[in-house]
């Protein structure tokens, strides 16, 4: 399965891990490069030097290409921005801004650099800013979103830029991998699927969650803060879109989200944590090893495609 986006990762298919705060750790992200896909360790809002750990305990489980994901609203992100160049991290992907103060640095230092992006004007701006291609996230996907839809964000990426495009949000199995294919990307970038992996170490209670989700267990909080995220409905979201409606401060608001995320995934606490995850967790139904995972996509979407000449560039 060769596009222009395995060409550029360097791996057999063209199929990334999301860049997921607290659960894109170096077991997850060695496991995903080892079946063939890109396996991403996302920086978050994790000191520089953890980072640093993670990427050298990656290294050690894998021989394979992996990246780093850097999210920009980091307090750490500038020191992460340059810790990749020293540690030779082969690609980076960036979320939650516009990273281009360090794109040129990046490109000296030989690094693939592929922003996430929610918006065709930041598509373009990076392709100018010198990115080899751009995942482009539509709302769908869990975590911090923009307001585009991936059915309508995706082409409109595609037919605004030359290089290769990433579909991301809603992206769960063959059929959804397919389709981002048919509308002109040449890779996925898949998160919540792979959240609920055997190598991933989010505790099970969250795993179980996504597992059980339904459809209509999507929500997104924080849009009157202009920092939107989406989640799986629980005390935590209710709460949140109460005091919302009610008017709440910022800070008050804040009060829900602080360190939500870590009790979620570490603790198990899927009442009062935030659990993210993408709306596609109503389609996920079984746990599987990274490689299951991928081969399973792999096989879905060729058997989709077939005779589609997509697949040979
Ligand atoms: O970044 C993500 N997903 C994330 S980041 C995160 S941590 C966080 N939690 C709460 C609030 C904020 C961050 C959890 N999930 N996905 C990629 C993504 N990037 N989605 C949307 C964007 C984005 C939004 C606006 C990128 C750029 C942008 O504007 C930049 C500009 O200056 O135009």
């Amino acid at each position: 399965m060769k596009t222009r986006v395995t060409e550029i990762l360097g791996t057999q298919y063209p199929i990334i891990q999301g860049g997921m705060a607290w659960v894109a750790e170096h077991h997850l992200a060695a496991a995903v490069s080892e079946a063939g896909g890109l396996g991403l360790i996302g920086a978050a809002n994790a000191p520089a030097e953890v980072v640093r750990e993670e990427i050298r305990k990656a290294r050690e489980l894998t021989n394979k290409p992996f990246g780093v994901n850097i999210m920009l609203l980091s307090p750490s992100a500038e020191e992460i921005a340059q810790l990749v160049i020293e540690e030779k991290v082969p690609v980076i992907t960036t979320g939650a801004g516009n990273p281009e103060k360090y794109m040129a640095a990046w490109k000296d230092a030989g690094i693939k650099v592929i922003p996430v992006v929610a918006s065709v004007a930041l598509a373009k701006r990076m392709e100018r800013y010198g990115a080899d291609a751009v995942v482009a996230e539509g709302c769908e996907a869990g975590g911090h979103i923009g307001e585009q839809t991936t059915m309508t964000l995706v082409p409109q990426v595609v037919d605004a830029v030359n290089i290769p495009v990433i579909g991301a949000g809603g992206v769960g199995d063959g059929r959804g991998m397919a389709a981002m294919f048919l509308l002109g990307a040449e890779g996925v970038q898949i998160g919540t699927r792979f959240v609920v992996s055997d190598e991933s170490i989010v505790h099970d209670n969250y795993k179980d969650r996504i597992i059980k989700a339904k459809d209509i267990d999507s929500v997104v909080t924080g849009r009157s803060t202009g920092h939107p995220v989406r989640s799986l409905r629980n005390q935590n979201t209710k709460d949140y879109l109460q005091k919302e409606k009610d008017g709440a401060s910022f800070e008050e608001l804040e009060g829900l989200t602080v360190g939500s995320l870590r009790r979620a995934v570490q603790e198990g606490d899927i009442k009062t944590g935030t659990v993210m995850a993408g709306q596609i967790a109503g389609l996920i139904k079984k746990r599987q090893s990274c490689k299951e995972i991928i081969e399973e996509l792999v096989q879905e979407t060729q058997e989709l495609l077939k005779g589609a000449e997509k697949w040979e560039k």
